[in-house]
């Protein structure tokens, strides 16, 4: 099948919050690199109803993220504006397959990046730092997929919630991270479990996404991936994840 299927086929699945089987179930040669132009071709039809690029999300770039869903490898997707969800406020479950929450560090992006950067050019390009919550929502059945499925399904990403900015200069190395569940913590961890420093996972997303022809642009949010295992959302539940030193984000989940 072509690439522009399968595209339309992870687009479809997402815009209407149907579980899909693995691409890779009917094409098992599937190549990363075909993944990628899948991704790229499923974004280009978002962004051709009208969403535009708000930046990149970095995948699995912690040990427990990689454990809770089987596949070893650095991935990333592109983030849209309609992807963004109001701290504190909720989103419909009817909207997603079967959503999870992570904890996240987001990077503002102040000067252009790509390519191979070093921690500290990658560093010098970011203009803030937030605690994030990432919603992934592998559009895959039993959330089960292979490293060309979720690369191809933009990385798993359905949304995201941003907190309050904070100085470029906050030490985010080794931050006690705690995630709520309806005030009851399910998940605690460190943004030193994000590849050692999260500023690691800035350096892969200048590098992935130059390999693929793009750059980091100034205004643009990378999400620099889960830091604890995701936490499946159900009605009514309300999460919560909490940094040392950063503050805390919020949504809940509804009907
Ligand atoms: C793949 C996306 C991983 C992260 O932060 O590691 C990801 C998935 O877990 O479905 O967003
Ligand atoms: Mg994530």
């Amino acid at each position: 099948m072509s690439t522009e299927k399968f595209a339309a086929i992870v687009d479809d699945a997402a815009r209407t919050a149907k579980a899909i089987p693995q691409l890779t179930a009917e094409s098992p040669d599937l190549s990363v690199e075909d993944a990628y132009s899948i991704q790229a071709q499923s974004i280009a039809r978002r962004l051709a109803r009208g969403e535009h690029r708000v930046g990149v999300k970095m995948g699995l770039t912690s040990r427990a993220k990689m454990i809770q869903v089987g596949v070893d490898e650095v991935i990333w997707g592109r983030l849209t504006n309609a992807m963004r969800l109001e701290e504190g406020g909720s989103f419909s479950r009817a909207k997603y397959v079967h959503p999870r929450a992570e904890p996240e560090i987001a990077f503002l992006i102040g000067q252009p990046l790509s390519g191979e950067v070093s921690p500290l050019e990658a560093l010098a390009a970011v203009d803030a730092v937030a605690p994030a919550i990432e919603l992934i929502d592998s559009r895959y059945e039993n959330f089960k997929f292979t490293l060309p499925d979720v690369v191809a399904d933009n990385s798993s990403s359905s949304g995201f919630v941003l907190g309050n900015w904070a100085p470029k200069d906050t030490p985010i190395d080794n931050l006690g991270i705690l995630l709520e569940a309806d005030g009851r913590p399910v998940q605690v961890g460190s943004t030193a479990a994000i590849l050692g420093h999260p500023v690691r996972s800035l350096v892969q997303a200048a590098r992935l996404v130059a390999r693929w022809g793009e750059a980091l642009a100034p205004g643009d949010i990378v999400l620099a991936g889960g830091a604890t295992a995701a936490h499946a959302m159900t009605p009514g539940m309300h999460i919560r994840a909490v940094f040392q030193d950063l503050g805390s984000v919020s949504i809940r989940c509804v009907d």
